[in-house]
């Protein structure tokens, strides 16, 4: 399946610029360890034309200014951006695949997935029209008062590798829809998608300045988008570590921001399952996208009844996981995205070894396969919730398991983390599922499955997780300001 890489620059007012100092990127194939071509690394200065680019895109003259356009304009662009993906969704998914590991079928659901996310928030952009001019009912008749729903403005976009291009739409459609224009960094580790939605948007003749796109190292692109006076809010998703740097400058000159950051989250697995079908659903849910999923069901517990006969299917089946090429038919299992990656995942699995835990199945690189970042599906027992493994997102396929004897235990075993952006429970008894479901705290609970998700409802964290929500409605007030107007309608004075 061979394709020549595009050779992209920087994305800045509608224009592929060189990056003002001439630095690029290497792309690395996750699979081969081998480069396939290489991205522009952005800095500082052209990060300031980035940003300058959607300011003026914000507020140009002549009607053709993105905050005030009608809504049923800017989503004109945001379905024609949405076809556009789909007329290239092959061509997209390669790239994706190539990039940061998954495995090809799954980089074109997410294609679906993007294109899908544009088409619903081009809906949300036309239904805003309607919402204009909100009448707030109050107690004097003497006062009118209204409520506008006004773009955020400038918003910066800092994105992760594991979904280049999904979460990427996840902020740049919701924000467009909005009125904002927006500058998007995505990471250096996977970048390729974003700048094909950068032709995208050149090829559906988007109003120049309203996406612009910056590649490049996080402290040398990222950190000067996050603390730009002139961005009006920041939306992120990425590692805790990151997102506290950009809070705190954010913080220095109080701008808004969004952060969806990293997760532990737990599957309970009660004693009345079906077990084939719970199984397949904890595979899932830890597995999928080779683990790399800040919502993976990470944490299994397990009713101790049905542990034995649980485990044994659970690490036959992981052991039939066809780990390989992420472009060979049938792959389920890619590689993870770097070799930084690779080296934090072999550490946090011997340092589980080094504390007493039982490697079950897994714990190295599958025997096959010489060359890749290529983890093999894990399974951990022994667990104590004082190890680094039970703790810690690995963002890898790891999944460490614990058993429980009660409903309270697993409770509490769930809840025991700084983390808070999913949970998920398997059980026959609705209304276990449904207490269950209201005890975890946890931004997303999946109630006899892990890892669905629609752009329809909300996604974000609580605790360490983050906060803000994206998707839905509410991923549209994410870039939304709200300003009362009330006015005097009485003749009589005051
Ligand atoms: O994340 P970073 P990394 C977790 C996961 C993973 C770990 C590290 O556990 O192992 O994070 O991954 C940009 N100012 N998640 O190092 O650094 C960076 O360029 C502004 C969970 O890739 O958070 C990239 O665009 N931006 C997560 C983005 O931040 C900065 C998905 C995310 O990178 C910056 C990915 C700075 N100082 C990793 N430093 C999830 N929640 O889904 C970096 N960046």
């Amino acid at each position: 399946m061979a394709m020549a890489i595009p050779h992209r620059q920087l994305f800045i007012d509608g224009e592929w610029s060189e990056p003002l100092r001439g630095k690029r990127l290497p792309i690395i194939n996750p699979a081969t360890e081998e480069s396939i071509g290489d991205i522009p690394a952005a800095t500082v200065e052209d990060v300031e034309l980035a940003v300058a680019a959607a300011r003026r895109a914000l507020t140009r003259s002549k009607g053709t200014d993105w905050a005030r356009a009608p809504g049923a304009v800017r989503a004109k662009y945001l379905r024609a951006i949405a076809a556009k993906i789909i007329e290239k969704k092959s061509e997209l998914a390669l790239l994706e695949s190539l990039d940061c590991g998954k495995p090809l079928d799954e980089a074109a659901w997410d294609m679906d997935d993007v294109a899908g996310c544009f088409e619903f928030y081009a809906d949300l952009a036309e239904a805003l029209d309607a919402k204009q001019r909100a009448p707030v009912s109050l107690p004097m008749q003497t006062f009118k008062c209204y409520i506008l729903r006004e773009p955020i403005g400038v918003v910066g976009l800092i994105t992760p590798w594991n979904y280049p291009l999904l979460m990427a739409a996840w902020k740049v459609a919701p924000a467009l829809a909005a009125g904002c224009t927006a500058v998007l960094k995505p990471s250096e580790l996977s970048s390729m998608t974003c700048l094909e939605l950068a032709q995208v948007c050149k090829e559906v003749a988007l109003p120049p300045g309203v996406l612009n796109v910056v590649t490049g190292l996080g402290p040398e692109a990222g950190a000067p988008l996050a603390s730009h006076p002139h961005v009006d809010k920041v939306a992120f998703t990425g590692s805790t570590e990151t997102g506290k740097k950009i809070m705190t400058s954010a913080a220095q000159m109080v701008k808004p921001v969004s952060l969806e950051l990293g997760g532990k989250s737990p599957i309970i697995v009660f004693e009345d399952v079906e077990v084939e079908k719970a199984v397949e659903w904890t595979l899932f849910g830890c597995f999928w996208t080779n683990g790399q999923i800040c919502s993976a069901t990470s944490r299994l517990l397990l009713h101790e009844s049905i542990a034995e006969e649980f485990l044994g299917k659970l690490v036959t089946w992981a052991k039939n996981i066809k780990v390989s090429d992420p472009l060979e038919e049938g792959c389920r299992l890619g590689p993870v995205v770097s070799e930084g990656q690779y080296e934090k995942i072999k550490k946090f699995i011997s340092t589980a070894k080094g504390e007493g835990a039982t490697i079950l199945c897994g714990g190295g690189r599958p025997q096959h396969l010489e060359k890749g970042y290529f983890v093999e599906p894990t399974i951990i027992t022994n667990v104590e919730t004082s190890m680094q493994i039970w703790r810690e997102e690995i963002f890898g396929p790891v999944l460490c398991v614990k058993t429980f004897r009660t409903e309270e235990e697993a409770i509490e075993l769930a809840n025991d983390t700084h983390y808070g952006l999913a949970g998920a429970v398997i059980s026959k008894d609705t209304e276990r599922c449904q207490r269950i479901s209201e005890m975890i705290q946890a931004g997303v609970i999946w109630v006899n499955c892990s890892q669905p998700c629609f752009c329809q409802a909300p996604w974000g964290g609580t605790k360490r997780s983050g906060f803000g929500r994206e998707l839905g409605e509410w991923g549209l007030d994410n870039y939304l300001s709200v300003k009362q107007v009330t006015e005097y309608i009485s003749d009589d004075p005051w």
